[in-house]
């Protein structure tokens, strides 16, 4: 029986990037500081003491970079606005020299033929907002509204896609329950309020671009990691399910109207404290589309010792499992899982991966990088995708991260996730194999696309890749 086809009507190849990691420029022209410039200069947070001040050099090298996109056949291009680049003190009179930046930008996107996708929050908070309670001040609703309608009035004409937030799971985890992201907070009430507050932003910040009209669509990202237990065991399926409410429902489920996921994690209740009378309905939003962000599944066990989730991970490499550089694992069928998963919640139309991808140790040699695990990294999971895309998931994207190497948040500029080497001496780009292989996937999709044809998700069936 013939395999199933994938309809390549419609489906789109990007890559993405954020601000924080890669613009650089962390005083230039009127940017204020933000909680991960802050963050970042604290002994000890950051892997050899990595600041994002460096970056790659994007706010200068944009240009370059965007012919490399343009060059690779790439034609939709993710990146994120530096809010306090556009507010330096979070909220008030903008920063012109800012606002101009995005919208050279965007026209530099557009005049190359690339489509620009936005994310309004990338994580990097204004400090001066953080000094004002950031994410555990509920007036950051109405800052992130400000400041958001401050970028669309002068972006929302020529940029139609739009990201409310970036993984919001992982910026009031990390940043606020165990303090190893900006801005350093620990504790369940710091962590609840800051999820509180983010799941309203959500939803209000999809409201708000939906009031737009004139073609704009409104999204927003989503960090996800199938959870499994170690073993079928009654404890590690309760602990399994107490870390899948984290990762996978904390933010869909208030969304699509589910409320906070408090059967795996009755500790959640606490959250009720933040909740205002009219909240319920305030978190309930229909986005335009939904982005997937996943790069790995996480294994885990009861362990007694962790407070409120009682679950530990399993190291990967205990299971004897392959991993990245980094050490997660490589397990392509968990993006299968899910995309089948999440587009069975209720008003999911339509879903883009935007972002996957994998940091290997690349060695530059002789002007090439022979990323070969990357490249099989990237076909494994994009053959996943369109394999889900045959049995009718509306998965209708795929944004490898990232263009370049950048900073990699507490790893610094260890980890390279880029189609794109930086050498961070010189600042020079070197296009990886793995970006020539992506290019030519692309281009083959492509004319799979102009024939209006279909075809097995197997990647390697679309021509001879290797
Ligand atoms: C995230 C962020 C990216 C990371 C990437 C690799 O998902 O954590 O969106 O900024 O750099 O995912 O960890």
């Amino acid at each position: 029986m013939e395999s199933p086809q994938v309809n390549s009507k419609n489906f789109v190849w990007g890559v993405s990037s954020s601000a924080p990691q890669t613009e650089g420029a962390t005083e230039r022209d009127g940017r204020g500081a933000s909680i991960w410039d802050e963050f970042s200069k604290k002994r000890g947070k950051i892997a050899g003491g990595h600041t994002p001040g460096i970056g790659t050099g994007f706010y200068s090298n944009y240009l370059v970079d965007l012919d490399i996109v343009r060059m690779l056949g790439i034609r939709h291009f993710r990146f994120s606005i530096s809010w306090s680049r556009v507010l330096p003190n979070g909220t008030g009179l903008p920063n012109t020299k800012g606002l101009d930046f995005y919208d050279r930008l965007v026209d530099a996107c557009l005049l190359r033929g690339i489509e620009p996708w936005i994310t309004l929050y990338h994580w990097d908070l204004p400090l001066a907002l953080q000094k004002k309670g950031g994410w555990n001040n509920r007036d950051v609703v109405n800052w992130y509204l400000d400041y958001a309608e401050t970028v669309l009035t002068v972006l929302a004409d020529r940029v139609k896609n739009w990201m409310v937030l970036n993984e919001p799971v992982a910026f009031t985890g990390a940043g606020h329950f165990l303090g190893i992201h900006a801005p350093g907070k620990k504790g369940l009430d710091t962590f609840l309020s800051s999820v509180h507050h983010a799941s309203l932003v959500q939803a209000a910040g999809i409201k708000q671009l939906q009031s737009i009209g004139s073609g704009i669509r409104a999204g927003t990202t989503f960090s996800c990691s199938p959870v499994i237990p170690l073993r079928e065991s009654e404890k590690d399926i309760k602990a399994a399910n107490a870390v899948d409410a984290v990762l996978n429902r904390l933010f869909i489920e208030p969304m699509t109207g589910n409320g906070y996921p408090t059967d795996a994690l009755p500790i959640l209740d606490r959250i009720e404290k933040y909740i205002q009378s009219g909240d319920v309905e305030r978190l309930k939003a229909i986005p335009d589309f939904i982005g997937i962000q996943q790069y790995t599944r996480h294994v885990v066990r009861s362990s007694w010792m962790v407070p409120y989730l009682q679950a530990k991970t399993v190291s990967p490499i205990s299971l004897n499992a392959e991993t990245t550089s980094i050490g997660w694992e490589i397990h392509p069928e968990s993006l299968y899982i899910t995309l089948k998963r999440f587009a069975t919640y209720n008003g999911i139309s339509s879903i883009y991966v935007t972002e996957n991808g994998a940091a290997f140790t690349d060695k530059l040699a002789m002007g090439r990088v022979r990323d070969t695990k990357r490249t099989n990294y990237l076909r494994s999971h994009i053959e996943a995708v369109l394999r889900a895309r045959t049995e009718g998931v509306p998965v209708n994207g795929y944004f490898a991260w990232s263009l370049t190497d950048n900073f990699e948040w507490t790893e610094g500029y260890n980890a390279r996730f880029g189609l794109v080497y930086i050498d961070y001496v010189t600042q020079r780009r070197f296009i990886k194999d793995s970006a020539y292989w992506y290019s030519e996937l692309i281009h083959d999709f492509e004319a799979m696309q102009s024939k209006n044809s279909s075809c097995d998700y197997a990647v390697d069936s679309m021509s001879d890749h290797k």
